[in-house]
């Protein structure tokens, strides 16, 4: 269907898109050409505020200097050697990563279902070699409502019908209980159970927050039957939700971290399994790897973008910044809002239902000049990088009170900085 928003020379390409592409995604018709911090501007020079951030890759803002002129210099220099030969990035990536997230082993991989695949095999492996689980048995334990990618065996233990039907048969070995229930993990260990595979918060399940001190159930129910901790904070960590790591606000520490996406602040596909734990040890040399896992490119990227995000404080910026966000859009009444929650600049916006769907709203936003996207037709996400500042935020809120508020609904004017008049 062709959009309203569509113009000329976007046309050209979205029309180009449709041509020749495989069909796997339905993005808004917004053609963009280049970014900065927390702006975008399309093929006509229209410039939005991007509150999705390449879903959290770019938390350090778009094309930030420092990170672009690390991804020139060492692309000038060396960019891929293969696992074959060893590189001068890999081992200060690994130094700098571990004493960061305080991990004392990492394996690099490209994508966050990559990093997903490399856990679930190294936990299978210890379950087998260390726990003493019996041959082919061995257990993961996930959530419902579960995101953790698109491979084969991941979707396969999804519970969403979009993700998995038709991709049948699945690997097998994933046990399926509740979010936000520790007693029902209790419930679910047996001895064959090598690990839990949890998100700190569900991101596509529409920034679902589990109840408070259900993380450190679960770091106590794992220690007491010996079951790997495994925390997916592709999408929550490194500054999002306001802390480093998610699992701060809950004063643990994971048995193994996933990281992805904003590892590379958006330049290069760069990910990793983090292991405090002796997990990561059973891989032996030939039985896991990647052509572009640990290529110097990626490992000096990813050392950049870490140290940015450390020296510009972004984690702190997002955790003020995401009050002052929440709170501002608490402030709007907007009648169509259900619920406003989140942590960080991780916000779920939810509509109530029959208000219409989120993607309108996700459209009438982006007319406004803000991209966002929805998430299961009630749910609006905004994520905008994490060095927004307060000025960026009030320009956001009044757009959005103009999207989400009915013209003469008496609210235009409240308390928040939204008003500009
Ligand atoms: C898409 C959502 C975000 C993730 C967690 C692993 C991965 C992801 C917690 C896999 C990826 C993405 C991929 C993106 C949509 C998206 C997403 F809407 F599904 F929930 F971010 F909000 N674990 N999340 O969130 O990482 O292999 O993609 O690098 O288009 O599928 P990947």
């Amino acid at each position: 269907m062709a959009s309203a928003f569509a113009t000329p020379s976007s046309r050209y390409f979205i029309d180009l898109e449709k041509e020749d592409g495989a069909f796997n995604y339905k993005p808004l018709d917004v053609v963009l050409h280049k970014g900065s911090g927390v702006w975008v501007w399309d093929v006509d020079g229209r410039k939005y505020m991007d509150c999705l951030s390449a879903y959290s890759a770019v938390n350090q803002g778009h094309c930030h200097p420092e990170i672009l002129r690390t991804l020139v210099d060492q692309a000038q220099r060396l960019t891929l050697t293969s696992r074959a030969f060893r590189n001068d990035q890999l081992g200060l990536f690994y130094q700098e990563l571990c004493e960061l997230t305080h991990s004392h082993r990492v394996l690099p991989m490209n994508s966050g279902a990559e990093a997903v695949e490399t856990v679930i095999k190294a936990v299978r492996k210890w379950g087998y070699q260390v726990k003493g689980i019996p041959a082919g048995q061995a257990e993961l334990i996930v959530c419902a409502d579960n995101f953790h990618g698109r491979t084969i065996t991941i979707v396969g233990f999804s519970t969403d019908p979009k993700s998995r039907e038709g991709f049948e048969p699945f690997t097998p070995g994933f046990k399926i209980i509740p979010y936000g229930d520790a007693e029902a993990l209790a419930q679910a260990i047996t001895p064959r159970t090598a690990g839990f595979l949890v998100e700190p918060i569900q991101g596509e399940a529409g920034v679902i927050i589990p109840p408070a001190g259900y993380l450190r159930q679960a770091r106590n129910i794992c220690d007491r039957h010996n079951v790997v901790l495994i925390l997916d904070e592709i999408q929550t960590g490194l500054g999002r939700t306001g802390k480093l790591l998610a699992e701060e606000h809950e004063g643990i520490e994971a048995d193994i971290t996933l990281i992805g996406k904003a590892l590379s602040g958006g330049f290069y596909p760069v990910s990793a399994v983090l292991s405090n734990h002796e997990v990561l040890s059973v891989l032996r040399p030939g039985e896991h790897g990647s052509t572009f896992g640990g290529n110097p490119l990626a490992c000096a990227v990813a050392r950049t973008a870490l140290r940015v995000l450390v020296q510009e404080h972004m984690a702190e910026n997002a955790l003020v910044m995401g009050e002052y966000f929440m709170s501002g859009l608490r402030s709007l009444h907007a009648p169509v809002i259900k619920e406003i929650r989140g942590k960080g600049l991780m916000i779920g916006v939810e509509l109530h239902p029959g208000a219409g769907s989120a993607r309108h709203y996700c459209e009438k936003l982006m007319a406004g000049g803000i991209l966002c996207k929805d998430t299961h037709e009630q749910t609006i996400r905004l994520a905008p990088p994490l060095v927004i500042q307060r000025e960026d935020i009030d320009w956001a809120l009044e757009t959005i009170r103009q999207a989400l508020v009915p013209a003469g609904a008496g609210w235009s004017c409240g308390r928040g900085a939204s008003c500009r008049s």
